[in-house]
Order: structure tokens, then sequence, then C-alpha cells
């Protein structure tokens, strides 16, 4: 199993050539904010652990053990977007809320969630109800 770090690269790689048809370290870097040279060490780890493969000139491109993982870890990250917008989590917050929750939950509370939000999906009256009960909330400052 991928770890959390590995996971976020895994997941942007994927994005990055989904969008752009290609993920170059320095694309890599910008998005994930980190410094190239650690693009690269990670690139080397996913390379040798076959969910990527490498070559210094001509950029990367993803196993299908890597596709696989990555679709499901955008999945992940889309599904828990739906989940916090639909109990009324503050569309500003939500982005980073699920990059810290979207690595520590099991696959068998992504499926539950999951559930959740198909339910609310298809029950728009339900939906509503829920909707009466989430009032704005001021919080301290973060
Ligand atoms: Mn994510």
């Amino acid at each position: 199993m991928p770890t959390p770090s590995m996971e976020d690269y895994i997941e942007k790689i994927y994005s990055l050539i989904e969008n752009k048809g290609y993920a170059r370290v320095s694309d890599i870097a910008e998005e994930l904010l980190v410094h190239p040279s650690s693009v690269t060490k990670m690139v080397q780890k996913l390379d040798k652990d076959e969910y990527l493969v490498y070559e210094k000139y001509r950029g990367l491109i993803l196993t299908p053990k890597g596709k696989t993982i990555g679709k499901r870890l955008l999945e992940r990250h889309a599904l828990l977007e739906s989940f916090l917008g639909i109990i009324g989590v503050e569309e500003t917050r939500i982005y980073e809320d699920v990059e810290g929750i979207e690595h520590h939950l099991s696959w068998n509370s992504i499926d539950r969630i999951g559930d959740v939000v198909q339910f609310f999906e298809e029950n728009p009256d339900a939906l509503a109800k829920l909707q009466g009960m989430q009032h704005v909330t001021r919080y301290p400052e973060e």
C-alpha cells in the first residue's frame, strides 16, 4: 500500500496526465508546493515500486497499477468533497479538509460515505431537511 505522501503524488500525477496529457517534475512540484528535488526522489521511489516509469529526459508514465490506484484516489477525493458539501461544510474549507482526511480513512469508511452521498443525491427531500439544520456558524480564527 502506498503511504499518504505517495498517495498525494500518485493522485496528482494521475490528474495532471488526465488534464494535460503529461506530468512533468516541475508541474508536480508546483502543484504539491514542494521542491523539484523532492519530486525527483519520490518519483524514483514510485518507479521502484512500479507505480510509474520514469525516464529522466522523457518524463513519466503511470503503469497499469499506478493508473488504477490514481483513478481510485482521484475518485476518493471527489467523493469526500461531495460528502463535505452535502453535510454543509463551507465551500472555501472543503479542499483543504479533504486533503487532511483522505489518507486516513479505510476503504470501508469511504464506501459507507459513498452510500451517504448516494442517498442524499437520490433523495432531494432528505437533503433539503439536512440543509435546514445547517446554520452558519462563526469559528475562532484558524
Ligand atoms: Mn487529494
